[in-house]
């Protein structure tokens, strides 16, 4: 029983600093296009249009465009490493954000 509440309490403050932070996409637009984040967060990305699928595809980590995603559904991705990742949607390219990992 001990064990287990430790494991509990370890895991708990061990995502104490890790959040979530969501990307809206509504009208081919990443809604903030730009974002800062910290370290350990995952950024989801929304897609909130009435009809039309879209990506998100990091092309510096995935070699093949990943699967689309359709109104009301989402995709996310944790950031363990600091930098600046761009990413467009394959489908649009000109669809562009960043993600700038701090
Ligand atoms: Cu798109």
């Amino acid at each position: 029983m001990l064990k287990i509440i430790t494991v509990f309490l370890f895991s708990l403050s061990f995502n104490t600093f890790a959040k979530d932070v969501v990307v809206e996409i509504y009208k081919k637009k990443f809604i903030p296009a730009h974002i800062t984040i910290e370290k350990g967060d995952t950024v989801i990305w929304k897609n909130i249009e009435k009809r039309q699928y879209h990506n998100v595809w990091f092309k510096q980590f995935d070699k093949e465009e990943p699967d689309y995603f359709f109104p009301d559904e989402s995709y996310q991705r944790t950031f363990n490493k600091t930098g600046e990742f761009a990413y467009e949607c394959g489908p649009h390219p000109k669809m562009t954000g960043i993600v700038i990992v701090k």
